[in-house]
């Protein structure tokens, strides 16, 4: 490797941000290139030169010291307050290989936990948690995470309504097909262009502004429902509702209600392809309990006027109209009512399964969502059988460390917690990602050893007992595809690891030899070994569809494939629509179940037997909102990836005085005497932040926006209740599983008051290097 990195060179990559050549000369990336068929390239590509050579990454394995001296569960209190001990590499490996003897000897691998939830960085070979499932399931397996913090509580309600996740986790019905059919797009949440930027496994191409242009062009109107206008871009001209967070399905209902009483709903509809509409029906109209769910109703609880409310109703009903929310509406306590109530509203229209009509999940809430392309299967490294079988919904960490042993519901079957003594992280950030990190950091502090693979020293590393220097993509080699991107990316080497970084497959490998299990984990293969095999493989399966691809060498040397979309737009239940008993759903019914029988049956009063009004605890309308009268959203920031790149320019040239943004209307501010770039304290009963104001009338009165991913950064390391100094909105939110049913992550669900902060201010040390590292 090292004579290939004398003079200048030009290597193809990509990240979960775009594609890009680097630039390197002596051996240093002094560039980075955006892919030449992106038309239009993420600005985050603009952070990698400073995350790569950043201060704070972690550059030798480190223990903190009083594990290092007291051995497993030493000091455990003392976890992100205490000072870190490099050591060299073989003597780090040999405590992890001992440690997970140990635990395995004591206790079983079912008190190992490794969910490793997170989008660590682009690459099918060195996909951290991949690898880690892979080695540690040669060694009898961990107790893992299902679903996602983006949809888990529509990965666990839409099977059970439409047969699959698939309208959330797509393909969803084309932008080609929005394009050229539809005349209405109903966006709850809006068609935020900001989260486009990323695909999870690199993206090759940007492509959202550009249909959403070309479906305006083509006379499509939009509708943008949304408590923060800027949801949508300018250049849509959308008719903007600004509606009360959380009351959506409220909002939907009366939509519906409207349709019913009007008689615009499509009767045929729902008689051939739904099952239940008449039990859905007695709730609307309130023949079953009095209450008429009208647009009189709705507008009281949502905060939009009645009339705009039936106007949009006979407008949807009026022409084509395709429906859509974005992902935030379901991570939200009672998140699956405005999911399952905006399909229930798709199916009054009658219009699924038809070109550019229907519903779907999601629209540029994720790069690639609906773009023309064809399904295939990317080159992937296996993971083998995992012999513990046992997974917890992927946002009740807390609840598992905090709560061994106890029961719990998830999809309609009784669960117990799994006792945890080891805890071990690799490409991913709970100390980022979790709800309420007050009570994250009480229950953190339970297991025995907490042992973390990182490029750099994020709140999570710093909150472990053993932090391992894990490589950036761009000191090793790999390939990247995107889950929703047409092209698969040659990842190539571009400069040599940092400190003492070893690539996540390394250190494994390490492992492994120590733990005699290293021909099964490596199977005696090189990376690059690795990487023609998974092609290979790849290329095979495509083969087999008729899709010819180059050899590796071809596709290495050119630097990525190209797979040509589909001739024909893609139409999401167009089968179904066509011939419901040929294709039918998934179902019981083989239906769209709007009263759902299983559901039912499980009698929860948190998600009933089909979709209703359910105010959460803590929303504006709550009990809750007297002490707390600000309703927080903590959406995706626009500057980087969650905790990504937080540390670069890009994302700290979007703060204000070191601190993270909060946007506030115009009313709310001057009600607190707050001005544009004040610094202001953020609290509830479960933490505080400080933020700088942002003063818009973008926001609806009432409610805050603060963007998610600011570094942990307590003003007394350690401490629970301790105050956050620049602004990471989980300080506040509500952990809690969205239903018994779904278990998902609760995240926008947070009642807050904000003041001006006119004390002393403590200085921002989120991205600093904790002592003795
Ligand atoms: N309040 C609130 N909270 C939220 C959300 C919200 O809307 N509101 N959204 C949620 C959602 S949708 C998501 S997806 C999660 C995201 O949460 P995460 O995916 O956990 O956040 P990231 O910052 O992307 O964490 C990935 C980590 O992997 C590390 N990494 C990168 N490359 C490598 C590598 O090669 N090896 C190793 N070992 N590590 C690597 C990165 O440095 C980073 O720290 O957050 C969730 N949290
Ligand atoms: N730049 C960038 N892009 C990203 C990410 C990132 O970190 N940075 N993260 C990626 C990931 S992992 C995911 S899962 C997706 C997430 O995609 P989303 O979940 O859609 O993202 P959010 O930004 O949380 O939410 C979008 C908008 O929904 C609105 N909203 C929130 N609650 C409500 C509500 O109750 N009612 C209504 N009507 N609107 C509401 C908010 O105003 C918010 O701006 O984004 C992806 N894209
Ligand atoms: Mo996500």
């Amino acid at each position: 490797m090292s004579e290939t990195l004398v003079g200048r060179l030009r290597r193809h990559h990509g990240s979960h941000w775009g594609a890009f050549t680097a630039v390197v000369e002596e051996g240093r990336l002094v560039g980075v290139e955006p892919f030449a068929k992106d038309p239009a390239p993420s600005p985050l590509l603009g952070g990698l030169i400073d995350a790569v050579y950043a201060e704070n990454r972690v550059r030798r394995p480190a223990i903190r010291k009083g594990w290092l001296e007291d051995g497993p569960g030493g000091r455990r209190e003392r976890r992100g307050a205490e000072a870190f001990v490099p050591v060299s590499w073989d003597q780090a490996l040999d405590l992890v290989a001992g440690e997970l003897t140990r635990v395995r000897r004591e206790h079983g691998n079912r008190a190992i936990f490794a969910g490793s939830y997170g989008w660590a960085s682009a690459g099918k070979l060195h996909h951290p948690r991949t690898v880690q499932a892979r080695f540690l399931n040669t060694i009898g397996g961990f107790v893992g995470q299902v679903h996602t913090y983006s949809m888990a509580t529509a990965q666990a309600l839409l099977p059970f309504i439409l047969g699959s996740a698939q309208a959330a986790v797509g393909p969803v019905t084309g932008w080609d097909s929005i394009a050229q059919h539809c005349d209405l797009l109903v966006a709850f949440g809006g068609l935020p262009l900001r989260n486009d930027q990323v695909t999870t496994g690199g993206s090759g191409e940007h492509l959202g502004e550009l249909w959403l242009r070309r479906a305006l062009a083509g006379g499509m109107w939009v509708v943008n429902i949304s408590p923060c206008r800027d949801d949508m871009p300018d250049f849509a001209q959308a008719e903007h509702l600004a509606p009360r967070p959380h009351s959506d399905s409220a909002l939907m209902l009366g939509l519906a209600h409207t349709l019913a009483v009007e008689g615009r709903h499509d009767r045929a509809f729902l008689d051939r392809y739904c099952v239940g509409y008449p039990r859905f029906e007695a709730y609307l109209l309130g023949t079953s309990d009095g209450q008429p769910k009208d647009a009189d109703w709705a507008a009281a609880l949502c905060g939009i006027e009645a009339e705009r409310i039936r106007a949009l109703a006979r407008r949807m009903a009026a022409g084509r109209t395709m429906l859509t929310a974005t992902l935030a509406l379901q991570r939200a306590e009672h998140g699956e009512q405005p999911f399952w109530m905006l399909i229930t509203l798709a199916a009054m229209l009658g219009q699924i399964g038809l070109p550019g009509g229907g519903f779907g999940f999601g629209y540029s809430c994720v790069g690639g969502t609906g773009h023309p392309r064809t399904e295939l299967r990317a080159p992937q490294l296996p993971t083998g059988a995992n012999p513990v079988g046992d997974d917890i919904p992927v946002a009740r960490i807390a609840d598992m460390l905090l709560q061994p042993g106890e029961a719990y519901e998830f999809e309609g079957r009784q669960r117990a917690y799994p006792d945890i003594r080891l805890v071990y992280w690799c490409g991913g950030n709970p100390f980022h990602h979790h709800q309420d990190l007050n009570r994250l950091l009480r229950a953190w502090q339970r297991p025995e050893t907490v042992i973390v693979h990182e490029p750099w020293w994020t709140a999570t590393a710093r909150h472990a007992d053993i932090v391992l220097p894990a490589t950036t993509t761009l000191e090793r080699n790999d390939i990247g595809a995107g889950a929703r991107d047409r092209f698969w990316l040659a990842m190539q080497q571009a400069i040599a690891p940092q400190g003492e970084a070893r690539s996540d497959f390394d250190i494994f490998a390490g492992l492994a030899r120590r733990l005699g299990t290293a021909e099964t984990f490596t199977e005696g293969r090189s990376e690059m070994g690795w990487l023609r095999h998974l092609y290979d493989v790849a290329r095979q399966q495509a083969a087999e569809r008729r899709i010819v691809l180059p050899d590796f060498d071809g596709f290495w040397a050119a630097g990525h494939v190209e797979i040509a979309p589909p001739e024909q737009p893609y139409v999401q239940f167009g089968e179904f629509r066509a011939d419901p008993v040929r294709h039918p759903l998934k179902t019981p019914s083989g239906r769209i179940e709007i009263f759902c029988e299983t559901i039912a049956r499980l009698g929860y009063a948190d998600c009933p037997g089909h979709p209703r009004w359910l105010p959460p605890s803590e929303w504006l309308g709550a009990p809750a909102a007297r002490r707390y009268p600000l309703h927080l959203l903590s959406s995706q920031p626009a500057a980087r990836l969650h905790g990504q790149l937080d540390h670069t320019g890009i994302s700290r040239a979007a703060k204000l005085r070191g601190r993270e943004r909060i946007l506030l209307s115009p009313q709310d501010a001057v009600a607190r005497g707050i001005g544009e770039g004040d610094i202001v304290r953020v609290f509830n009963a479960r933490g505080a932040l400080l933020a700088a104001a942002s003063v818009t009338d973008a926001m609806r009165p009432g409610v805050v926006q603060l963007p998610t991913g600011a570094w942990y950064d307590p003003a007394e390391p350690g401490q629970v209740g301790s105050l956050d100094k620049h602004g990471n909105p989980n300080m506040l939110t509500l952990d809690r599983g969205t239903s018994r049913l779904t278990q998902g992550p609760s995240a926008q669900t947070a009642l807050v008051e904000v003041e001006r902060h006119d004390g002393a201010l403590p200085e921002v040390s989120a991205h600093s290097v904790p002592a003795g590292a």
